[in-house]
């Protein structure tokens, strides 16, 4: 994996000073920009610092590893064999849902067949999300589930499961619409969906994603809270990690939240995926 901007910066950062006061505050002040969080980089440069300044700088980036290490985990899906799986995309606007779940296709087609995977084009709210989705579908071969736009959101997941059951195929993946602005029309309407569900599909093969833009900055707590307040959340996908030197709010919301990682989008394009491994992203991070 390429080393972040951040990365080379916490790299410079280590090579060039000592373990003084100035070299603290430098760092408090890296972490902070590439999104951990004001509270969690404040505690990690008290712990630090508390685990004694004599030390290089070679063991205060290994102490830092593995302080940023315990707020992270990666969340693995796998698809059960033989029943009905679903993944329901979540985000506001925009974060890159339509785009990830063309993504997410691509990646478990590999193991379960791109004939045993149907999108579900559950963000009715505007017409070009619907297009968007089928356009992914077409290209990727796959049958696309809609209903004209403004209709039900709960009634398209309903017919996606119901037409993936008669079928037998084994995955269904679902974009939602994001209007964070009305957040409580927002919330019920997944919670609608949700339950639909719920109802439909067994606990362990019924996975909510939320996506979340790596550009996005502490904003990306706040989504991940209610979020995951509202439906509890399974896993995050951070997208757009190619585009930003940060990534560290996936780090901010685990330790929050206790929401583990599943993938990092890395592009455009539908391969641009990579199952999130904490280590990896730990190396990227850090510049090691
Ligand atoms: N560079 C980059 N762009 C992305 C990534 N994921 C999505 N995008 C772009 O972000 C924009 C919004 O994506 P879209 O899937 O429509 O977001 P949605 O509104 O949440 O469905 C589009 O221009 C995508 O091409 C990614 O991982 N990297
Ligand atoms: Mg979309």
């Amino acid at each position: 994996m390429k080393s972040s901007i951040f990365g080379k910066k916490i790299a410079r950062l280590f090579n060039a000073r000592k373990t003084d006061d100035a070299f603290f505050d430098e760092l408090e002040e890296i972490l902070i920009e590439g999104d951990v969080g004001a509270a969690l980089a404040m505690d990690i440069i008290d712990e630090l610092k508390g685990a004694g300044r004599a030390g290089s700088s070679e063991t205060v980036r290994e102490r830092l590893k593995t302080l940023l290490g315990t707020h992270l985990s990666a969340a693995e899906i796998d698809i059960k064999p033989g029943r009905l799986n679903f993944i329901l995309v979540l985000g506001v606007n925009g974060v890159g849902k339509t785009t990830s779940i063309a993504k997410l296709a691509r990646y478990f087609g590999k193991t379960v067949g791109m004939d045993n995977i149907i999108l579900s084009a559950a963000d009715t709210f505007r017409a070009a999300a619907v297009e968007q989705l089928q356009t992914h579908g077409d290209r990727l071969g796959l049958k696309v589930v809609r209903q004209e736009r403004g209709s039900d959101p709960g009634a398209v997941i309903y017919d996606s499961l119901a037409s993936a059951a008669s079928r037998g195929v084994r995955l269904v993946i679902a974009d939602t619409a994001g209007r964070m602005h009305n957040k409580q029309h927002l919330v019920s309407e997944l919670q609608k969906i949700d339950k639909i569900a719920a109802s439909r599909v067994d606990r362990e093969c019924y996975h909510k994603m939320l996506v979340i833009d790596a550009n996005t900055g502490q904003n990306g707590l706040r989504q991940a809270e209610v979020f995951h307040e509202a439906l509890g959340l399974d896993s995050v996908l951070l997208a757009k990690y190619d585009s930003t030197s940060k990534g560290g709010i996936v780090i901010a919301i685990s330790r929050q939240l206790s929401i583990p990682v599943s993938f990092l989008g890395t592009g455009e394009t539908p391969d641009d995926i990579e199952p999130f491994n904490p280590g990896e992203f730990l190396n990227d991070l850090l510049g090691t």
